[in-house]
C-alpha cells in the first residue's frame, strides 16, 4: 500500500508514538498550546472545535526519533541513512484519479476560511504551514516542490512568503513577463513527502521524484482541475491556484523556526485559490513551527542531509560519522575523526558554505563524543579547544534572511531579501591521527573501571 498521511498515522499508532484527543480543542485558541508542548507524542485532535467533522494531525514527527520512524531506522543511523537515500529518485506516475478527488469544490464554492488551519502563536492569524507548493518553470518545465508559510486573508485569498529559492526563480520568470504562476498546495501526506520538499538542492531536481527515491516507491500523481500541474493521487488535500503577478501586501507574523515571530514580515506575494479537492473524509495537517517542535523537524533533516553530502567529500573523502543540527537551525554540529591539521577547520568552513544557508555556528567533535547529548558536545568545548586557535570568526558572510542578528540591507518581498554577518568555526576536536598517539592520548575519555561489564540497573532493588 503506497504510503500517505494514514499509513504513517497507523505507523505512529503502532509503535506508541500516537495520542488520540478526544477532547474537543479549538485550532484559534487552544491547539497551538497543546502542539508546542507535546515534544514527545504525536496528537491527532478528533474534535476539532468550530470545524464540525474535521480531524487535525500535528507533532508528527514530533522529534527526530519520528522522523527515524519515518525512514524505517534509529535516531543514531537517522543521518546517514537519509543522506544515502537523498541520492534515489523514482519517475512520478500519473493515474487517472485518486482519493484527492472525492471532493472537487470550484469558484465561489471555495472557502478557505472553512478549513481548520491553526494559530501558532500569539500575535498571529490562521496559517496553513503544512501545504506543500508545486510550481513549474515555465521555461523547462522542470517542476519544484517547498513549504511556504500560507496565511488566510479571505475565502479565497491566502498571503505566502517566498524566501528567494526555487519557487522564487520561478514566480521572478513569471513576474516579468506579468503574468500569473499557476500553483497547486497540497496539505496532508506521509512526511517523507515533507521532507522532500524542504530539501534545497540543483534547481533541476523534482522533489515529487525525490520523494519517490525516499519512500522508494514512484509518488501517483493526477492532474489538476483548473491548472496543467500534477498533484499527489492520495493527499488529503490540493488547493489549485495563482500568484497574482507583481501584487504584494502585508503578511506575517508568523511563529518561526528559530521561535522567532519577526522574520520575512512585510510586503509578500498573494495567491488566488481556483479549486479545492480533497478526500471525503479528509484530515488537516497542522504543523506547528519554532524551535525543537514539527516545522524543526522538517527542516533538521533534509538541512542535515544536504550538508552531510556536501562536505563528505571534502579533500577527497572525510572520516565523517554523523551530523546534528542544533536548535535555533544556525548551528551544526559535526562528529569526525580527523586525520590531518586543518581537516576538521576545512570541513566547518563547508558547513557555513553549502546549498544551506542557515549555519552560522559550525562545531566538529571525535567520534568518542555523542553529539545527541549537549552536554557532552558542551564537554568537547570546554575541553578540546583552544579559543586562541581553534575558533574563527569570519565577518561579512551572506547568511540565512530570518537571523535577527544580521544586518538586513534589502528587506523582504523582492528577488534580493537577504541578511548578511558573522559565522564562527569551533574546532572542539583532539589532535588528528597524523599527529599519533602521544599527541592523543591526553585526550584519551576516562572509563570507569567496569563500564562494559557492570549494570546499574541489574543493583537496583526489585
Ligand atoms: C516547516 C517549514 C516551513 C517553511 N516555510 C517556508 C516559507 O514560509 N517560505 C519559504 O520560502 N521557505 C520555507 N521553508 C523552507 C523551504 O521549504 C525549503 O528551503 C525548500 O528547500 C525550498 O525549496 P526550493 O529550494 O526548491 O525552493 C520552510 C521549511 C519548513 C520545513
Ligand atoms: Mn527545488
Amino acid at each position: 500500500m503506497p504510503k500517505d498521511m494514514r499509513t504513517w498515522i497507523d505507523e505512529l499508532d503502532r509503535a506508541g508514538e500516537l495520542i488520540r484527543i478526544a477532547k474537543p480543542v479549538h485550532p484559534h485558541t487552544q491547539m497551538g498550546a497543546l502542539l508546542y508542548q507535546s515534544r514527545e507524542k504525536a496528537l491527532l485532535f478528533e474534535n476539532v472545535a468550530g470545524f464540525p467533522k474535521w480531524r487535525s494531525l500535528g507533532m508528527a514527527p514530533a522529534n527526530l526519533r519520528h522522523a527515524a520512524l519515518a525512514y524505517g531506522t534509529t535516531v543514531e543511523k537517522l543521518l546517514p541513512t537519509a543522506a544515502e537515500r537523498a541520492l534515489l529518485r523514482h519517475p512520478t506516475e500519473l493515474v487517472r484519479t485518486g482519493p484527492v478527488k472525492d471532493v472537487v469544490l470550484k469558484g465561489d464554492q471555495v472557502d478557505l476560511t472553512k478549513l481548520p488551519a491553526h494559530v501558532a502563536g500569539s500575535e498571529e492569524t490562521p496559517y496553513i504551514a503544512a501545504g506543500l507548493m508545486i510550481a513549474c518553470d515555465p521555461d523547462t518545465g522542470v517542476r519544484n516542490v517547498a513549504f511556504h508559510r500560507l496565511q488566510i486573508k479571505g475565502p479565497r485569498k491566502m498571503g505566502a512568503l517566498i524566501v528567494p529559492r526555487h519557487t522564487r526563480a520561478i514566480l521572478n520568470k513569471h513576474e516579468e513577463r506579468n503574468e500569473p504562476t499557476p500553483i497547486a498546495i497540497f496539505i496532508g501526506h506521509h512526511p517523507l513527502y515533507y521532507m522532500a520538499a524542504a530539501t534545497t538542492g540543483a534547481f533541476e531536481m523534482d522533489e515529487l521524484e525525490l520523494a519517490g527515491g525516499l519512500i522508494g516507491e514512484p509518488a501517483r500523481v493526477v492532474k489538476c482541475e483548473t491548472n496543467d500541474l500534477e498533484v499527489p493521487y492520495d493527499a488529503e488535500i490540493v488547493l489549485e491556484g495563482r500568484i497574482l503577478p507583481n501584487v504584494r501586501e502585508e503578511e506575517g507574523p508568523f511563529s518561526e523556526f528559530h521561535d522567532y515571530y519577526v522574520a520575512g514580515m512585510g510586503k509578500n506575494p498573494v495567491i488566488e485559490v481556483d479549486c479545492i479537492t480533497m478526500r471525503r473524509d479528509a484530515i488537516f495537517k497542522a504543523i506547528q513551527n519554532g524551535s525543537e517542535v514539527e516545522g524543526c523537524v522538517f527542516h533538521k533533516v533534509p538541512f542535515g542531509v544536504a550538508v552531510y553530502n556536501h562536505i563528505k567529500n571534502i579533500g577527497g573523502y572525510v572520516n565523517l560519522h554523523n551530523l546534528l543540527v542544533l536548535p535555533g537551525l544556525f548551528g551544526i554540529v559535526v562528529q569526525m575523526t580527523p586525520r590531518f591539521y586543518g581537516e576538521a577547520k576545512q570541513v566547518l568552513m563547508g558547513v557555513l558554505s553549502s546549498p544551506i544557508l542557515h549555519p552560522k555556528v559550525a562545531i566538529a567533535v571525535d567520534e568518542d563524543v555523542n553529539i545527541f547529548n549537549y552536554w557532552e558536545v558542551l564537554w568537547a568545548i570546554n575541553t578540546r579547544c583552544n579559543p586562541s586557535e581553534d575558533i574563527t570568526v569570519i565577518p561579512g558572510v551572506r547568511m540565512h534572511p530570518m537571523d535577527p542578528t544580521g544586518d538586513e540591507p534589502i528587506p523582504p518581498g523582492g528577488p534580493f531579501w537577504h541578511r548578511v554577518g558573522g559565522k564562527v568555526i569551533i574546532d572542539a576536536t583532539k589532535p588528528p591521527l597524523c599527529a599519533g598517539d602521544a599527541a592523543r592520548l591526553p585526550y584519551q575519555r576516562l572509563k570507569p573501571m567496569g563500564w562494559e561489564t557492570v549494570k546499574l540497573e541489574d543493583f537496583l532493588p526489585k
